[in-house]
């Protein structure tokens, strides 16, 4: 039956009806442009309108009338309790967050694809990695300490943990962007969270180890020491998930097709280099803009700069010892230099696809260290083994009962056909009266798997010992490690980690607490000891550090990276806008970003086409760009608020220097970042009090050679001669 037309509704259509598109928006309410951040008109993707139809319902499939006014009696009248749209509302609004996790909860993901390179056949028969295989993936990254809402640039480990949606089942690397652990035994893993995460009092410090409890725990199990090395270099504040190195951290085994078995540590290395932020800049970022690693990987996936990363293995011999020139294969806390253990590259992984719900797939995706495919074993690592444990307990209270697995980002791509049934969150309707086998009922279906037709084998590794609450003496060196670490670094990267230790110790409140940290630093070398001392006003203690020889691959400095996708920020005016428009499309064609900031928004207007300004003086600040170039000034009179007049000295009117392109240029030049201008750009230097023949402050007539000159510089980062190392 029709129903009666209500006017400035929708026409009523006839019931019962087929589902059928969202009817299109009138065109005043239709949305702008969707634009990716090189300003590329993307469409916005099918998948990310909300309506599934042409009506509003509830969650019955019942149509709703009004969602804006509850029902009444009378306008001004009480709200009747019968309101069922109401209290289902409401009440769905009441239960829309799920627990955090309790560690790693701030996170962004991305999809992707993994390419295997066949190198790897040799050692490992799993599917995924024979030659030309494309597998699906979904990567999360995260970091440990904070809460959801947390910034992304504090100092912290990263996660980086990849699901491989396997023609075999799902594969999970639950890794870190640190290649060792604070602990060797699973069962201190609350001790260690405890210690780190905020006080339980007052529930501060947010997402930071600068605090008591931390530096309390970590020098009196030194064990952690490695681990916190990493953390206190360049490696605890990244650049951008992009450029972060990957690392499964245990060791785990292999398995061939003909049952042979190898021990691997498997690796993520970034096809754009390892790079991080200086630690002002990180904080810097934690005010201005705390999404900032999750809004870099979207802006670059969207922009159709996918980040890349080769997949590697390190591998060692199955031998009963385990261990690999004198060092124990099972201790966490330990590397295997990449000298002594080539990576081997045995494929690649791209990220092409953001989320398109970010509770649904981020927020829901659950990993766990035991989803292993056949050809890939665990290890007798403890630490482990009580992940082997953890990883399915906490999704049953995250995610709320044991059917997680059928959550969409969960669900294998292969067919599954377990005999596992009902339970909270249950979503499949199961067939059959049988769920257990061997059954009679059900045609005698399934049928378990051998090695030949694909089924997961343990390896059958022979086990034995007296049941013991003990660590092997392999596990007691807690220093040579951290020593080589230090020992590897540049003269600049050393210089942050005593910036590091320094700065989080004069957060610590106990004075004992600080001087047992530096009796540990004393065992890893008396330079890096004195200068923490020295920071802190306390005496630097005596100690006997290992004899122990450096690992240049664990240095991030000294090599030059592809800038692909890296920002650059150019301060503009209306004048020479040639040069401008050449710059600008020269650096995209670089497969960088140009950001314009000129004093106010709209489009720089002047011969030739007009240029769209992508910041402002009042919106951009320096931590958003890795280099920065000056294309010429605003002319005086255009809006540059708080911008003070300058003659210059030769009578002739000098253009305007607004003072935020001062800070803007000068708090790039304190980050070390490459920096670069034309024309009259040399004023704005000047202004800023930066000498234009400083190291990595390029000044040319040609816009292009500064250009070039200015990528160059980016190839290796950072301007580190710009502050010689003490
Ligand atoms: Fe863990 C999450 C990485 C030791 C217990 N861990 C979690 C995540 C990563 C890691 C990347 C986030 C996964 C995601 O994005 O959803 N964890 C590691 C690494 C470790 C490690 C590299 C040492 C080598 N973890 C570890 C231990 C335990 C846990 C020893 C407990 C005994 N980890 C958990 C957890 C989490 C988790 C509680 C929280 C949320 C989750 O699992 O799904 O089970």
């Amino acid at each position: 039956m029709a129903k009666p037309e209500t006017p400035g509704r929708p026409v009523p259509i006839d019931e019962p009806t087929e589902p059928r598109d969202p009817l299109p928006p009138p065109p005043d309410q239709r949305g702008p442009d969707y634009l990716s951040p090189t300003g590329q008109p993307t469409g916005a993707p099918q998948a990310t309108r909300a309506q599934g139809g042409p009506y509003l319902t509830n969650a019955q499939g019942v149509r709703l009338p009004d969602t804006d006014h509850s029902l009444k009696a009378g306008s001004r009248g009480p709200v009747l309790l019968r309101d069922h749209h109401l209290r289902e509302k409401i009440t769905h609004f009441d239960h829309e967050r799920i627990p955090e996790r309790v560690v790693h909860a701030r996170g962004a993901a991305a999809h992707g694809i993994f390419r295997a390179y066949g190198t790897a056949s040799n050692i490992t028969k799993a599917a995924f990695l024979a030659e030309g295989v494309e597998t699906p993936v979904f990567v999360r990254f995260s970091t440990v300490l904070g809460s959801r809402g947390s910034a992304d640039t504090v100092r912290d480990t990263r996660g980086f943990a990849t699901k491989f949606y396997t023609s075999e089942g799902v594969f999970d690397l639950v890794g870190n962007n640190i290649p060792v652990f604070f602990i060797q035994d699973a069962i201190k893993f609350p001790d260690v969270i405890h210690a780190g995460k905020p006080h339980p009092d007052r529930e501060i410090p947010q997402a930071q180890s600068a605090h008591d409890t931390f530096w309390d725990f970590v020098s009196l199990h030194t064990e952690a020491t490695h681990h916190t090395m990493w953390n206190m270099s360049d490696r605890g504040i990244p650049r951008s998930f992009r450029t972060m190195e990957g690392f499964g951290v245990h060791t785990f085994r292999l398995v061939a097709a003909d049952g042979g078995t190898a021990l691997v540590k498997f690796h993520w290395k970034p096809k754009a280099g390892v790079h991080s932020l200086v630690w002002e800049e990180a904080q810097l970022i934690s005010g201005i803009d705390p999404d900032f690693h999750r809004r870099d990987l979207a802006d670059a996936i969207e922009s159709g700069i996918f980040p890349e990363w080769e997949f590697g293995v390190q591998v060692f011999p199955d031998t009963p010892e385990q261990t690999f020139e004198g060092i124990d294969l099972l201790d966490p806390t330990k590397i295997v230099p990449e000298e002594l253990a080539p990576v081997q590259p045995i494929g690649s992984m791209a990220l092409t696809a953001n989320p398109v719900n970010f509770f649904a797939e981020t927020e829901q995706v659950a990993f766990h260290v035991g989803h292993l495919v056949p050809g890939i074993d665990v290890t007798d690592d403890p630490l482990l083994a009580g992940r082997l444990f953890s990883y399915l307990d906490t999704q049953i209270t995250r995610l709320g009962g044991p059917n997680f697995a059928q959550l969409p980002i969960n669900r294998p791509h292969n067919q599954t056909n377990d005999m596992l049934r009902d339970g909270m969150h249950q979503t499949a309707v199961h067939t059959g009266v049988a769920p257990y086998r061997p059954n009679s009922l059900d045609g005698g279906c399934p049928f378990t798997a051998g090695a030949a037709e694909g089924g997961y084998v343990e390896v059958p590794v022979p086990v034995q010992g007296a049941r013991v609450r003990e660590a092997p003496p392999s596990f007691d060196d807690h220093f040579s490690q951290p020593r080589m670490f230090w020992l590897s670094m540049s003269p600049v990267e050393r210089d942050h980690i005593v910036g590091a230790y320094t700065f989080e110790l004069s957060k610590v409140t106990e004075t004992a607490i600080r001087e047992r940290v530096l009796r540990v630093l004393a065992e890893i070398d008396a330079e890096l000891c004195r200068q923490v001392a020295e920071g802190l006003g306390l005496p630097a203690p005596t100690g006997s550090p290992a004899q122990v020889r450096p690992s240049p691959a664990l240095s991030q400095v000294g090599r030059t990276w592809p800038t692909t996708g890296r920002m650059i920020g150019i301060v503009a005016g209306d004048n020479d806008l040639d040069a401008l428009r050449t710059v600008r499309q020269a650096v995209l064609e670089a497969g960088m970003v140009p950001v314009v900031i000129a004093a106010s928004g709209g489009m720089l207007t002047g011969r030739g086409d007009p240029i769209p300004v992508g910041s402002t003086f009042a919106g951009a600040r320096s931590v958003e760009f890795d280099a920065v170039l000056v294309a010429g000034m605003p002319a005086p009179g255009r809006d540059a608020r708080g911008a003070r007049d300058a003659k210059a000295a030769n009578g002739k009117a000098a253009m305007v220097v607004d003072p935020r392109v001062s800070l803007l240029l000068h708090e790039a030049y304190r980050h070390a970042k490459p920096l670069g201008g034309w024309g009259d750009a040399a004023t704005a230097f000047d202004a800023a009090g930066i000498a234009t023949d400083a190291p990595g402050v390029v000044i040319a007539s040609d816009p292009a050679a500064v250009l070039g000159a200015v990528t160059d510089l980016l190839g290796r980062h950072r301007v580190w001669d710009r502050f010689p190392a003490t």
